[in-house]
């Protein structure tokens, strides 16, 4: 329960961006001072295999510290775990001093109660990906998997990655249509989630579409707010963007964090 928070998710963290790094930095020092609790709703970093492998990265290192000197600053920090960073574990967690939170979770922010999820559980458009995310969130793949060595874990995971960048530029040429549909959360999965959590606020990342829905089904409505991915580093390709959501006591609403 918190009177005030600020949400972000999605910024895919990695050393060969740093422009977008620099914006988080800049984001933990300025902007997340401002609330009582900061959650970061999932993706915060491009890949994980594992909080032993990353032990020794400087660049996660410093991006730990970032965040625990908020932690230090008095307010609360949370990570939900998102598709590419599930295996972030403790051992990394108490490191940047933030607190993992199970998804979904529901959570009381001024005075409300918001229901909070990364966002890839309601794609359920894309029966591939919900087959695959059923096995690699098995505790015991979860396990085997920690036990390789790391850099074979580094293979897996970036063969993963760019069969599903592959993947995603086809269907992006010559349907994108299907692609529309099979990467935003669906109608059916929102409203089961909400109804089973019996609530009408909800926040979460993942389909990169940030905005904002008022949504009506089976006599249930409610609101779902998006948040947008980050990148500030290909600005010859892809405009800048990044944005956080902000809850005080008086409402709701998106920080732009690329014109401020
Ligand atoms: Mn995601």
């Amino acid at each position: 329960m918190h009177a005030s928070a600020v949400f972000i998710s999605d910024l895919h963290l990695t050393p060969s961006m740093p422009r977008t790094a620099a914006r988080f930095f800049e984001f933990l020092e300025k902007e997340a001072r401002a609330y009582e609790a900061l959650i970061i709703l999932g993706d915060l970093f491009e890949f994980w295999v594992g909080d032993d492998a990353k032990a020794r990265s400087p660049f996660h290192q410093e991006v730990a510290l970032a965040i625990k000197a908020v932690s230090q600053a008095g307010i609360k920090v949370y990570f939900m775990p998102g598709n590419r960073d599930f295996l972030l574990g403790q051992q990394y967690a108490q490191k940047a001093q933030m607190t993992i939170l199970r998804d979904p979770e529901v959570m009381v922010i001024a005075d409300q109660p918001w229901l909070l999820t990364h966002g890839d559980a309601l794609c359920t458009a894309d029966s591939n990906y919900q087959m695959f995310r059923k096995v690699v969130r098995c505790p015991l793949v979860q396990k085997l998997f920690l036990l390789l060595p790391t850099f074979f874990r580094i293979q897996i995971a970036s063969s993963l990655r760019s069969k599903s960048t592959a993947k995603y530029q086809r269907t992006q040429k010559f349907t994108p249509e299907v692609n529309k549909v099979k990467g935003d959360v669906t109608l059916s999965a929102t409203a089961a989630l909400v109804t089973s959590l019996d609530c009408q606020k909800m926040i979460h990342g993942h389909t990169h579409r940030p905005g904002y829905h008022q949504e009506t089904s089976g006599g249930r409505s409610w609101e779902r707010w998006v948040l947008s991915d980050w990148d500030f580093d290909h600005p010859e390709t892809i405009l800048p963007k990044g944005n956080a959501l902000s809850i005080t006591s008086e409402g709701i609403r998106s920080l732009d964090l690329v014109s401020s």
